[in-house]
């Protein structure tokens, strides 16, 4: 009985290590900028890939100018995003306008790219309403700050839209700390469940504020978690544009047809701090870490491939930053003409039908705001 006991633990450890070694890490376009796997190449035409890498060349400017702006006192919350370039654009760009995001607080990237103008992303970090009156047709929700909220939420549109036999998905993204929260179990089963059109994106990039990701989890990837939740589950390279392309858009094209949703796991890394709130990541990240991760850099490498093909240029990429230097600072010029938030203002919008009590409150600051 005892001995019966101890092969079956055994064999229970092999069927975990066997599922482990299945989530082998895509790759197409290696550190060098050269193509490693042209079988998983994606369809991709000069144009488009000319503008993945504008878009991520302005959105390196934009982190650079927003973490300024912060410290001036100009923006609100911030959460850095350099060197997560690959995993949140290359996703945006395999998606339709008529697919719907809904991001995590680094995730403002997208949502930008996805059509919701930068004046409204900067009055969103301001905490400012009309920040997050997201515009017609812009399918996008505003950043979500309660870890893992989203997972629950993107399964319930994504659910909608097959109810309505709406062909498009719902994309969300959290972090590698994310993953070990209720909600994300909670989104990806009952995706899984009802086949719902979903692409769950786990961007790992290495920390959860100062935890690391060995302390987060036993799991050997965080993909394998999708094997619990019965769906397709895949490891990228986060800082290959390329392969976190190929890996969003077959997602996509499974959820479309109708074959459900899929868990992208992006190895990347932040190179700022977790928020400009106070963090300081020398206090636990050493700069060899730090500098390992640059080398991989999804510019760097993009820049070499695009380079070799004729495609990309030194001046092609000053006009690409003078572009978004002037575009950032009419952004911000249009939300500084935004009126002065009243707690009125609050009031109003968050209700159709007023209860009494917020009425009578209601008044009194109308009152007061009038003076
Ligand atoms: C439910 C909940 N618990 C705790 C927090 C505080 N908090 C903010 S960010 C963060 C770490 C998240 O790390 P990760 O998911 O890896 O995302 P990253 O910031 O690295 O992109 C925590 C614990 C929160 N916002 N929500
Ligand atoms: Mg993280």
């Amino acid at each position: 009985m005892a001995s019966k006991l101890k092969n079956a633990q055994l064999d229970a450890k092999k069927a975990l290590e066997a599922v482990e070694e299945q989530f082998q890490t895509l790759q197409i376009l290696n550190e060098q900028g050269e193509v490693v796997n042209e079988a998983a190449m994606p369809n991709l035409t000069d144009e488009q890939l000319q503008e993945l890498m504008r878009r991520m060349v302005y959105t390196r400017i934009l982190d650079q100018r927003s973490i300024s702006l912060n410290r001036q006192g100009r923006l609100g919350f911030y959460a850095p995003t350099a060197g997560q370039e690959a995993s949140q654009l290359a996703s945006q760009f395999a998606l339709e306008t008529e697919d719907f995001i809904l991001p995590g607080y680094r995730d403002v990237p997208q949502i930008v790219w996805h059509g919701l103008p930068l004046s409204q992303a900067f009055l969103w970090s301001r905490g400012h309403f009309q920040g997050m009156n997201i515009p017609e047709g812009v399918n996008v929700l505003h950043p979500q700050i309660i870890i893992g909220a989203q997972y629950v939420q993107t399964a319930g549109v994504a659910l909608g839209f097959k109810k309505r036999g709406t062909k498009a998905v719902a994309i969300t993204y959290t972090g590698d700390g994310g993953t070990s929260q209720g909600d994300f179990y909670e989104g990806i089963n009952f995706a899984g469940a009802y086949k719902a059109p979903a692409i769950f994106v786990i961007q790992n990039n290495q920390f959860a504020i100062s935890t690391p990701r060995e302390k987060q989890t036993a799991a050997k990837t965080l993909a394998q978690k999708a094997v619990a939740a019965g769906i397709p589950g895949i490891v990228v390279d986060g800082m290959d544009p390329l392969a976190v392309y190929a890996a969003t858009r077959e997602a996509r094209e499974r959820a479309i047809n109708g074959e459900g949703p899929t868990l992208i796991e992006t190895l990347t890394y932040r190179y700022g701090p977790h928020t400009m709130a106070g963090d300081d990541p020398t206090r636990y990240r050493t700069a060899d870490l730090d500098n390992e991760w640059e080398k991989k850099d999804p510019l760097v490498r993009f820049r070499k491939f695009l380079e070799n093909k004729g495609l990309w240029s030194e001046e092609k990429e000053t006009e690409v930053i003078e572009q978004a230097k002037e575009e950032i600072k009419e952004a911000l010029k249009q939300a500084d003409a935004a009126p002065k938030q009243k707690v009125t203002d609050l009031m109003s919008i968050m209700y159709e039908e007023m209860p009494q009590t917020l009425k009578e409150q209601y008044e009194i600051y109308k009152e007061k705001e009038s003076k």
